[in-house]
């Protein structure tokens, strides 16, 4: 490959060091035009075109989908500005752009002008049927002929744009904008590919959250999971019970009001991602008393009250018919067919302390808090089937035998014992998505390189049958807010996250660590030249760019 012979890489994985990678050699080069996450299958030459990208554009035999129209300004955007950079590039050295030294080059096939692309489906207009794997393939063809980008759904084109985007390269000797002899045939591997940000620990602005959604697009990651409210703030401005955010978010500046959710939904939507929202409940709900302190429980010292608040009190008819109006509101705002429910971390103490509690269990022959803990999920369970929507649960709910339907989700979190958990989440025949070994939060102390440990996480690795393997949709990689908020969420996400998204979108077999690790090099310098500020992933090196 003409790309490879000048590159020099030293990279050098040290696998014992808690997955950390470290490079030996004066500095990484990244390789360039090259995509993330890895293809399905992908055949180039050395052959070139030089992307005219002034007269650039895209032609399409849909008219009026406006998903598409939108994505091709967003992609002659980036071609554009990349085309920049190596004209600002050039200008800083001085040089002339010597269009003969690419077109003596018998590899040169011409300029390139256009992107053809076909629609072989309607125009939708939410990525809705999650669960059929096949709906964002796509094909990409650069030949003798021109360029051509073919995919049965608008979801499998935006894929496809992006990896057309990846493709095109800055080239080094001649300042030139290049894209090869190229034939690509991708899909996913998995349908749920995620990210869940959580904006109550600390709040995160709409405009940090869109750029998430720019980078999750940059890396073919789907499900935004919105761990919108939490025990130290409820920042959702709901229109039934304002006063959750009035009294519950940090201050009335650190809010998200319908037009802002709105918008995120709108512009998670444009780059084919759903946006799940997450009301967890009974436990991290403390912020919800804040304005209403009845819907919780009163939690006793000996046989006083102490003043403190507790988990949701699940034994008072109030609590489910405000539950009911709540989730109404929630599943008309927010159009995906999942809502997630939590069901995390439920602490009993309180419970155990609350005459009146114990006064229901007896009368209910409810026998003990685990119990107690189903009762309360079966009946928000029930709501929300009423209203249509399908539940994502946190694995307590199943480890503690609630009845689940057969279209609920599990949601796998608990560090250590995941394989276990999903073995037997997939052996009782219900729908898996794996978190546990992809928290962010999670630094190493060593600092660079820590994406090995994600990349490494390989969700079938847990012995079951090909049918419970089936059963795993995806994964999502967890951005906890204990410790970040708007200024450092981006870079502590990202590069990292994208980890996840090879995994969750590439074949079970890629799983090159050095090659890995020269891709994301190039990812990363990439993303940044998109106004995403990620981190370096590989310890000392430098964009060329
Ligand atoms: N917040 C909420 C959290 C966690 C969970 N729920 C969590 C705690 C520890 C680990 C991972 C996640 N910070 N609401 C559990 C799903 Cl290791």
């Amino acid at each position: 490959m003409v790309l490879l012979r000048c590159v020099l890489l030293f990279v050098s994985l040290r696998a014992s060091l808690g997955g950390s990678v470290e490079n030996v050699g004066p500095h990484v080069h990244a390789t360039a035009g090259e995509v993330w996450p890895k293809p399905k299958y992908q055949e180039g030459t050395d052959q070139f075109y030089v992307v005219d990208a002034q007269l650039f554009e895209f032609k399409s035999d849909v008219k009026g989908c406006d998903i598409l129209d939108k994505a091709f300004l967003r992609y002659q955007r980036i071609i554009l500005d990349d085309y920049r950079t190596v004209e600002n590039h050039a200008n800083s050295l001085n040089r002339i752009r010597h269009e003969k030294t690419w077109k003596g080059d018998p590899l040169f096939q011409g300029y390139l002008k256009e992107l053809n692309v076909s629609l072989g489906g309607s125009c939708d207009s939410y990525p809705k049927d999650e669960q059929i794997l096949q709906k964002e393939q796509y094909r990409i063809v650069v030949n003798e002929t021109g360029a051509w980008l073919n995919s049965d759904t608008v979801w499998g084109i935006l894929r496809g744009l992006e990896t057309f985007s990846q493709l095109v390269y800055l080239a080094r000797d001649e300042e030139s904008l290049r894209i090869n002899v190229t034939v690509i045939e991708d899909t996913a591997r998995y349908s749920h590919r995620g990210l869940l940000v959580d904006t109550s620990r600390h709040f995160i602005p709409v405009k940090s959250l869109c750029t998430m959604l720019d980078a999750m697009s940059y890396n073919k990651l789907n499900v935004f999971h919105w761990h919108i409210v939490d025990d130290q703030s409820f920042p959702y401005v709901s229109k039934r019970f304002p006063k959750l955010s009035e009294k519950g978010a940090y201050t009335q500046n650190l809010i998200y009001p319908v037009s802002d959710v709105q918008y995120i939904i709108d512009y998670a939507r444009d780059r084919g991602i759903r946006v799940i929202p997450e009301f967890d409940s009974p436990g991290h709900t403390r912020s919800w008393g804040a304005a209403y302190p009845e819907l919780l429980t009163e939690c006793y010292s000996g046989t006083t009250k102490n003043g403190l608040l507790g988990p949701i009190d699940p034994t008072k008819a109030k609590t489910y018919s405000f539950l009911t109006e709540l989730f109404k509101e929630i599943i008309s705002v927010f159009p995906d067919k999942y809502i997630h429910l939590g069901g995390d971390e439920v602490p009993f103490d309180c419970w155990k302390s609350n005459p009146s509690i114990q006064q229901f269990m007896r009368k209910n022959n409810i026998t003990d808090y685990e119990l107690l803990e189903n009762y309360y999920i079966q009946n928000v369970l029930h709501i929300v089937a009423k209203l249509n929507a399908t539940p994502v649960v946190w694995e307590e709910v199943f480890n503690n035998g609630v009845q689940i339907s057969d279209d609920t989700i599990v949601h796998v979190w608990y560090p250590n014992r995941w394989e276990k958990e999903l073995f037997n989440v997939t052996d009782a025949g219900h729908w898996a998505v794996l978190s546990a070994c992809w928290y962010l939060d999670m630094v190493n102390s060593y600092g660079n390189g820590d994406w090995l440990k994600y990349y490494r996480c390989e969700p079938t690795s847990f012995n079951g049958t090909k049918q419970q393997a089936d059963l795993i949709l995806g994964g999502e990689a967890c951005m906890w807010a204990e410790a970040v908020n708007e200024y450092n969420i981006i870079q502590r996400v990202w590069p990292r996250a994208s980890a996840t998204a090879e995994r969750l979108w590439s074949s079970v077999d890629v799983t090159d660590e050095q090659d890995a690790a020269r891709r994301l090099e190039e990812h990363t310098c990439r993303m940044n030249r998109r106004g995403i500020h990620a981190q370096p992933p590989n310890g000392p090196g430098f964009c060329r760019y």
